[in-house]
């Protein structure tokens, strides 16, 4: 282990305390609405490079925590660095987002290389172990992952998409192919969180980003049931590691979601209303959410009542103040320190 352990809001909130003012960090906190990190960006020369880069993806991860004071870290990092590690291609286009070769039958099983995934994410795991140094020991630093599913969402479409269709195709036409790839990718999954814990991390989230467009049969078998197997891996590794879920688009789902699985805490989206979803969470799990990006790009009074209403619904609740989903490019950055000071005023 490196640094010292969090022993901040975060984690007492994740340990089971009701914490208020309640944590408060975002997703997507690192990014392209801060001109600090649009500068690192340019110097790394691509979004990959900046990733692979300990020294510059350490100085992405603090860089709003030292602007704002948020009480988690997220590593600079992205989902699809998994798939990349196992030797699936990946390149980020500028505008575009994400592009990576389609998988399509099972000669590309056999170009997934889990052997390769320690070596190639040295570097993230130097970039962990940089940034717990670099933090004050009441913020907590949380690694990260995609689910199984949305991975194998990406790089079934070949990257981003509007519904994933073709994914949710081949979950049901090629069920035995499908299985093998989400196989694969839990196993994968569940080794790589293990060692960015083993790097520093406090605790780990996992983004089923798409998770909510499957059908509720599918969303036990492709997100609940790989879920609960990266889980025990690491409850095996880590006890008392907090792990946190995000099955984004879940609705009514959640409640299923939560009971199945040992999480510390669930990340509930914008359309989550507070009310029943910290209900079908129940006391064992925490809720993080769930403001409306588009309440944060817009600030003023909207902001001013969105924070409020999600402030009265968790009062009294265990909660992490976050985002219904990651934090909008266009967003100005004193709309963040607006929300922050909401927050921490109760
Ligand atoms: O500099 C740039 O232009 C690249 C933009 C960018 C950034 C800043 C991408 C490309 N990824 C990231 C960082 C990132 N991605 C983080 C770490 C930093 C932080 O949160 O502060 C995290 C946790 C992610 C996770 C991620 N990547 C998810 C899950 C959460 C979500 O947004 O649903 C997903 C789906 C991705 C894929 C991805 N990476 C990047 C883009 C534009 C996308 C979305 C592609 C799409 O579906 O349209």
């Amino acid at each position: 282990m490196t640094g010292a352990a969090a022993n901040g809001p975060m984690m007492r909130t994740l340990g089971g305390e009701a914490v208020w003012p309640p944590p408060v960090w975002l997703m997507r906190q690192a990014g392209r609405y801060l001109p600090e990190y649009r500068a690192l960006r340019a110097q790394a020369g691509s979004f990959l490079a900046l990733c692979l880069d300990p020294a510059r993806a350490a100085e992405a991860t603090v860089q709003p925590v030292r602007r704002f004071g948020m009480d988690a870290a997220i590593l600079f990092s992205d989902i699809l660095i998994l798939p990349w590690a196992l030797g699936w291609g990946l390149e980020f286009r500028e505008g575009e987002g994400p592009v990576l070769p389609r998988f399509a039958g099972e000669a590309d099983l056999a170009r997934l290389e889990p052997g390769r995934v320690a070596a190639a994410v040295a570097p993230v795991l130097e970039t962990i172990a940089r940034v717990r140094a670099a933090l004050a020991p009441d913020v907590a630093l949380l690694g990260f992952a995609g689910a199984p599913f949305t991975v194998a969402a990406y790089m079934i479409e070949g990257g981003g998409a509007r519904d994933f269709a073709r994914a949710r195709a081949m979950a049901q036409a090629e069920p035995g192919l499908f299985g093998r790839l989400m196989a694969l990718l839990e196993e994968a999954t569940g080794r790589y969180l293990s060692a960015q814990i083993a790097a520093g991390v406090d605790a780990v989230m996992v983004f089923d980003s798409w998770a909510g467009l499957l059908s509720p049969r599918l969303f036990a078998r492709h997100a609940v049931t790989p879920m609960a197997g990266v889980a025990a891996l690491l409850a095996q590794r880590h006890p008392g590691v907090p792990v946190i879920g995000f099955p984004r688009l879940a609705g009514s789902m959640l409640g299923g979601y939560a009971r199945a699985l040992p999480l510390a805490a669930i990340g509930l989206d914008t359309g989550a209303d507070l009310e029943v979803a910290l209900g079908l969470l129940g006391a064992g799990t925490a809720g993080q959410g769930n403001l409306d990006p588009a309440a944060l790009l817009a600030g003023g009074r909207a902001l001013a009542e969105e924070t409020a209403a999600i402030l009265a619904a968790a009062r009294g609740r265990r909660f992490v103040f976050n985002l219904g989903h990651g934090v909008l490019p266009e967003t100005p950055p004193a709309h963040v320190g607006e929300l922050i000071a909401r927050v921490r005023a109760g």
